[in-house]
């Protein structure tokens, strides 16, 4: 399977700096930034800057350098958001049954109360 990259997606304009967004934190390969719509008291969405559709186009085919960038990323934004202690909720929608909206490859990163059991 190979995965079609639209480059008129919202978090490819953000990565143009042709829209703003609310940077938690950015690196050479990945951005961190705050969602619009948060679902919880922190909801963060962390990106490659590479484009990945989806979570499984990055894990097949992200080089060892951006791959290693995006995971120490990740760490980061849970050390800085203060989500270890009391945990947090990774979430990646991939797909039409994943009701992805936005077709560039996002962790939705959220924490800062207890979540519901259950993933509707
Ligand atoms: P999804 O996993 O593709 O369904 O999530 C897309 C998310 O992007 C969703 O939570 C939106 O609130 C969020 N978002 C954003 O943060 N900024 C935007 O300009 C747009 C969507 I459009």
């Amino acid at each position: 399977m190979t995965y079609a990259y639209d480059d008129t997606n919202i978090f490819a304009m953000i990565l143009r700096g042709e829209i703003p967004n609310s940077t938690v934190v950015e690196t050479d390969h990945s951005l961190a930034f705050r969602d619009i719509h948060p679902q919880a008291p922190v909801h963060i969405l962390l990106i490659p800057k590479g484009k990945y559709v989806t979570i499984d186009d990055f894990a097949a085919n992200a080089g060892p350098e951006e791959a290693a960038d995006f995971w120490a990323t990740f760490a980061s934004v849970i050390e800085s958001e203060g989500l270890r202690e009391k945990g947090f909720r990774v979430i990646s929608n991939a797909g039409e049954h994943g009701l992805q909206e936005v077709p560039h490859f996002h962790l939705h990163i959220l924490g800062g109360h207890a979540m519901g059991p259950i993933l509707a």
